[in-house]
């Protein structure tokens, strides 16, 4: 396909004010009945022809004011309707389609899962269900009628507020129509139709509207809603009282499905989620998975304000709503559990995925400026990156202007399709900033380097912060300007205190300053002893710090900082360096003194047991292989890391067994994080206890297996054991599979665990698991559980030296292609580190990438991928 350019955007050239749809649901022939009141756009072309969107359509009729339309006065394909001449600047024009649900495997449009119907329309999907300018400036007023055979369908659900409903006399069919009075693009349409159970909860908002509340899911599955439920009060009730916005519809649903492509779908009223990101009971569902219910309901409920009342004008403005999203599902999270705890799990999932992805191949900006395919950008540099920007935005604007500029942006924009430039711009007007060399953030890809030189001067009371800034070249962006950045910092005196933070004589507000020129130093004065540094505080800019810290300074830091980011990071950025030079071969000094601070941490019994699982969890493979920067192997990489976690765990072997054994409870399972931290530290005291494959490791793990009242500890302990080639891993995993046969998303888990065995059986057990009864290439879930853990967290056997691992995955991708393609083209994007890989693997990730590159008839999605990360 043609690349699509942010800079040939061009408005409408025609509105759409109103949509009526029919929807005759059927198996295989759905009728959709279409009615559009199209006006001609008066910022748009004079003469202009009516050009609507398609994709695999099946025309029945066309009807111009009532009047139906002779063949020769349009011309359609599946994937085009144009009326050449239109008949006036205004009028309706009725469009009758068929299709087929059954068939659409892809998950885009109208599809079935589980013998029910729903639609996923975002990014372009309602061009599968209708003829539609299918672009997200183009805002109207929906209102569907939904027709089904009662005993099939006996649930239907629409955007907005229920009108009427009720039998079709005669038949056995029965319709619900819906009407959504807030004016939204066809990418925020949706509908639902089938046996559901509902649960059901009200919420009263701030000025007395009264929601009624639907959570839809699988009949006998409504006890495992309650958590998603109670996380969509907690949301609703968190976007008041934080930014002063409340719900808007007399209802608000969600449905659960199984057949999902991606997390979860915003659409009016009527999100659709996939239902690993709803179901959770104590016995099914890991802390992981409650926070991630959390937060994805948090997410789509706070899309009704960023992304429904305010949507994007075009695709490359996605991170306008995702990015910003994002960082308010983060800030709810932070407020609903432990903030410092939730910053490092961002910024390590941050670390692991985004700014892997900002170093290879499919580096873009965070707001694109050309793509083939627009499904490839729902990424986390949109996403992730685009959070950290709008948390730099606050940061630089402090939490009042912040809110100044949100207000406003709301205030300008609400009812309409905006830009990034638009919510620049209610920043700069609210408080009077300039932000132009901010707006740089969407526009450069590429993580930015700091190098930071400190240098203190006893005699003048002064130090000095030499810094420079660099942003790799990218593709397609091989100079950079500099940009703003927003360091936190501290300067921390040897009692551990912050010293005063001062330059000339004027104190540091909020303890940020602002690196905006490639070279820059900062002289902070007024000191009366040699400060250790602690830099970009909070991760305040998403970025890599290289500075002059000696390992005695993290050693110290680890210690003493106040800021509990840095604390985590200083004995990362210790483990890191050590890790570093193992896998390299070379001999790595220091050890003793991570040791030591990982034992100081492990034993302060102020610390949150949630904090020290993060401090005390090694660095991910991923994260060492982009520290060596090139030429990785993944079988050093992965012995280096072992080999420290087997010392580490012998080190600290008593307070370990001591942690171990005080955080053990009997109370039942809670979801709360407090619970969830103690569960986290206790489960990482067992798997470095076990690391060695010692009897009395493995039999605590399987202990533990045995006993466990709750998915957490289960599983914490499966995967211990599947970590060592031992009888009991085998038993275990049988014993786990009997238990939960018939649960679709724990029977997930099971094929992860064993995705992710890093030994050299695996490739051929991830095939034969390919082959199980309960395996299947049609639900994403599934493939993504199995294939997708495979490729993205099992470094040594996906890059199997011989090769086999990646050619694997070229054929997974390339048989499921054709049947969708959006999970194809994810899995693909497992290569996206493969020129960081030593020669003979880099030679045989390039052979599976271009095998892929070269066979006709691949899906844009999957030749958008392959093109560029070959590129
Ligand atoms: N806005 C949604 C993004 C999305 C999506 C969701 C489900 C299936 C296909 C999809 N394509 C794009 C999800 C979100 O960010 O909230
Ligand atoms: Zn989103």
């Amino acid at each position: 396909p043609q690349a699509v350019r942010l800079a040939d955007y061009r408005p409408p050239e025609w509105l759409v004010d109103q949509v009526d749809l029919d929807f005759a649901l059927h198996p295989t022939q759905t009728r959709v009945t279409a009615r559009l009141a199209l006006r001609r756009n008066p910022k748009g072309t004079p003469g202009a022809p009516v050009i609507l969107d398609g994709d695999g359509l099946t025309l029945v009729r066309l009807a111009i004011d009532g009047a139906p339309l002779a063949g020769t006065s349009f011309e359609a394909s599946p994937e085009r309707l144009v009326l050449r001449h239109p008949p006036a600047d205004a009028f309706t024009l009725e469009i009758e389609t068929l299709v087929d649900p059954t068939a659409n495997t892809q998950l885009m449009g109208l599809y079935r899962t589980s013998n029910n119907y729903c639609t996923q329309c975002e990014p372009e999907g309602f061009r599968r269900i209708t003829y539609f300018p299918d672009r997200p400036d183009v805002l109207a007023v929906y209102t569907t009628r939904i027709e089904a055979e009662a005993a099939e369908a006996p649930v239907l659900l629409g955007n907005g507020n229920l009108v009427s409903s009720g039998p079709v006399l005669g038949t056995s069919r029965h319709f619900a129509v819906w009407h959504d009075p807030w004016p939204k693009p066809s990418y925020l349409f949706a509908l639902v139709g089938g046996k559901l159970a509902r649960v059901a909860d009200s919420f009263t908002t701030a000025s007395g509207r009264q929601v009624e509340l639907g959570i839809y899911v699988e009949e006998g599955k409504e006890t495992r809603a309650g958590y998603a439920m109670d996380a969509l009060k907690r949301s609703m009730r968190w976007d008041e009282t934080a930014f002063g916005r409340e719900y808007d519809l007399d209802v608000f649903n969600i449905v659960a499905v199984s057949d999902f492509n991606m997390g979860a779908m915003e659409n009016k009223g009527l999100n659709v989620f996939n239902d690993k990101y709803v179901l959770a009971s104590p016995q099914t569902a890991t802390d992981a998975d409650y926070s991630g219910i959390e937060g994805v309901i948090a997410h789509e409920y706070f899309h009704n304000w960023t992304g429904n009342r305010i949507t994007c004008r075009d695709w490359f403005q996605l991170c306008l709503k995702e990015g910003l999203t994002v960082f308010r599902d983060q800030e709810f999270s932070s407020d609903q559990r432990s903030r410092p705890v939730k910053r490092i799990s961002d910024v390590r999932m941050l670390k692991a995925a985004q700014f892997t992805e900002d170093s290879g191949p499919l580096a873009h900006p965070v707001r694109p400026e050309t793509y083939r395919e627009i499904n490839n950008f729902y990424t986390a540099t949109v996403y992730e990156k685009g959070s950290e920007v709008v948390r730099m935005l606050k940061t630089l604007l402090g939490e009042e202007g912040f809110r100044k500029g949100m207000d406003l942006y709301f205030a300008r924009h609400d009812g309409e399709a905006a830009t990034i430039e638009d919510f620049l711009a209610a920043f700069a007007d609210a408080t009077g900033r300039d932000l132009t060399q901010f707006a740089l953030w969407y526009a450069q890809s590429g993580t930015p380097t700091l190098e930071v030189k400190g240098a203190f001067d006893a005699a003048a009371g002064t130090y000095r912060l030499d810094v420079k800034q660099s942003v790799p070249p990218t593709p397609g962006q091989s100079e950079k300007k500099p940009m703003v950045i927003p360091l936190a910092l501290g300067l921390v005196g040897p009692d551990g205190a912050d010293l005063p933070l001062t330059l000339g004589n004027t104190p540091v507000e909020r303890g940020v300053v602002e690196v905006t020129e490639r070279e820059q130093s900062f002289l902070f004065t007024g000191l009366d002893a040699k400060p250790v540094p602690s830099l970009n505080r909070g991760f305040s800019a998403p970025v890599n710090v290289k500075s002059d810290l000696t390992p005695e300074d993290r050693v110290f830091l680890a210690a003493h900082d106040r800021d509990p980011f840095n604390r985590f990071d200083a004995l990362q950025g210790l483990a890191l360096g050590l890790l570093a030079k193992a896998a390299r071969g070379k001999v790595a000094e220091g050890e003793a003194a991570l040791i030591d601070a990982a034992r100081r941490l492990l034993t302060d019994a102020a610390l949150d047991p949630a904090f020290k699982a993060q401090a005390l969890a090694l660095p991910g493979e991923s994260e060492i292989a982009r520290e060596l920067g090139g030429d990785v192997d993944p079988d050093g990489v992965f012995a280096a890391r072992k080999a420290l976690r087997l010392r580490l765990g012998a080190a600290l072997a008593g307070p370990l067994v001591e942690t171990y054994a005080a955080l053990g409870t009997d109370a039942p399972f809670a979801p709360d994080a407090a619970s969830a931290g103690r569960r986290a530290l206790r489960n990482l005291a067992l798997d470095y206890l076990a690391a060695a494959g010692s009897a009395e490791g493995i039999a605590r793990a399987e202990a533990q297996f045995a006993a466990a009242d709750n998915m957490t500890d289960r599983m914490a302990a499966l995967a211990v054991l599947a970590q060592h080639d031992r009888p009991e891993r085998g038993a275990a995993l049988d014993a786990f599979y009997a238990r939960f046969e018939s649960d679709a998303l724990v029977i997930d888990k099971w094929f992860t665990l064993q995705a992710q065995i890093p030994e050299a059986g695996t490739l051929e057990r991830v095939k034969a698991l390919m082959l199980h009864p309960a395996f299947s290439m049609g639900n994403p879930n599934r493939v993504r559980a199995l294939v997708g853990a495979f490729a993205a967290t099992n470094p040594t056997q996906f890059n199997r030296a011989d090769g086999a691992g990646h050619a694997f995955l070229a054929d997974v991708v390339l048989s499921l292609d054709a049947r969708n393609p959006q999970v194809a083209s994810r899995l693909l994007s497992a290569f996206k580190t493969w020129r960081q890989l030593e020669p003979g693997r880099r030679g045989h990730a390039e052979a599976a990438l271009r095998r892929v590159a070269d066979t006709p008839g691949l899906s844009p999605d999957v030749a958008d991928i392959a093109t560029r990360s070959l590129g």
